[in-house]
């Protein structure tokens, strides 16, 4: 297992690198290009710029999150060919700079949503919350501009402006073609994509829908045990895999995430974890929350038990923090909260390590 934070490079980040290296136990950075849009190559100068930049301040440089998918892949039209060549170009690139996983997504139009970002808690924190009646009564448009004014001027990845530009117009076309179809449309982009990624070594790691139920009438697909399994069937390959948000996942209280990350740790299929804790106030509302499972609803040590006890050596990172002595910074990802949550996953994982022999009587 690798430990590492996501970083937003180029001045977008209140975080910095230096800080970053100073959290005990951190190896590396999970970051991106997220200056360019969905659909256009990385170019390798900046590839490699931005490497020497995590490599000088003493960290790897070994998980990219995300490189978008352009929109007319998700919505299966012609043009997508073009789209694909640019993607499996981009990998490659990626490949010369030595990356190993790749978080993506296939969540149509909207990426992540929430009601607030930055809901105080009792405690006096900050949090990015959700309440599906308040994002139902908001028009996407509304919500698009609710969310970026809320995001102290930092960039919000999944939000960028010329993908909401569009947004009405293709909420109407995904309500128009359904779920199988969209199912198709993933399928044809991992049977184009994943032969490569396996040549480049590189592992794919979809991220869940966040939350992972349908809102606006548009597909949601990664939500849950079943459709995960669903979406793996598609491809046999190694390097088709996931990136296990207990955040996401854990949003719904259907979802055993337990059980979930050992049935697909214990098939090599879990790439990248994001673990933070949620706090569910009903069935399709939540808060955000500290990582510690005493401050939400899931159970944290159960879960990074599971991951350690199925074989997981993957990436790890603690996934958004509370806003927290008076530290201003992008919603979700500030430094003080995110460094308590590594160094409490860093514990979990070493005690589930210290104990494995013990518990399952097979050595680590
Ligand atoms: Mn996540």
């Amino acid at each position: 297992m690798k430990m590492v934070m996501r970083y937003f490079p180029f001045g977008d980040d209140s975080v910095t690198l230096g800080q970053i290296r100073q959290v005990p136990g951190m190896s590396g950075v999970a970051t991106s290009l997220s200056r360019l849009a969905a659909g256009e190559v990385w170019p390798l100068e900046e590839l490699l710029c931005l490497k020497r930049e995590v490599v000088s301040a003493g960290l790897e440089l070994e998980v990219i999150e995300s490189v978008n998918i352009h929109e007319d892949i998700k919505k299966g039209l012609d043009s997508r060919d073009l789209y694909i060549d640019r993607y499996i170009q981009t990998l490659r690139n990626l490949h010369e700079i030595g990356i190993k996983c790749l978080c993506y997504n296939f969540m149509p139009v909207l990426d992540w949503a929430r009601s607030d970002l930055s809901h105080t808690l009792e405690d006096g924190s900050q949090v990015m919350a959700y309440r599906h009646n308040q994002v139902l009564a908001l028009n996407p448009d509304t919500m698009a501009l609710s969310m970026n004014s809320k995001a102290r001027g930092y960039s919000l990845p999944g939000w960028e402006p010329e993908r909401l530009a569009q947004m009405a117009k293709d909420i109407e076309f995904y309500q128009a073609i359904g779920v199988e179809q969209y199912w198709k449309h993933i399928k044809y982009f991992l049977d184009a994509v994943i032969p490569y990624a396996q040549q480049y070594d590189i592992k794919m790691a979809i991220h869940p829908d966040d939350p992972p139920w349908p809102l606006y009438g548009l597909p949601k697909v990664i939500t849950s045990a079943e459709h995960i399994r669903h979406f793996l069937s598609l491809n046999s390959s190694p390097y088709h895999g996931i990136t296990f948000c207990t955040g996401s996942l854990g949003s719904s209280m259907e979802n055993d995430l337990p059980s979930m990350a050992a049935e697909f740790a214990s098939q090599g299929r879990i790439h990248f974890a994001h673990l933070r804790n949620v706090k569910h106030l009903s069935k399709q509302d939540f808060d955000e929350c500290a990582h510690l499972s005493g401050c939400g609803d899931l159970d944290m040590y159960a879960i990074v038990e599971a991951l350690s006890d199925n074989g997981f050596d993957g990436y790890i990172r603690p996934d958004h923090g509370r806003m927290i002595w008076g530290e201003q910074a992008r919603p979700g990802y500030g430094l003080y909260d995110r460094a308590l949550g590594a160094t409490y996953l860093a514990g979990l994982w070493e005690a589930a390590k210290k104990t494995q022999v013990t518990r399952t009587g097979i050595p680590c």
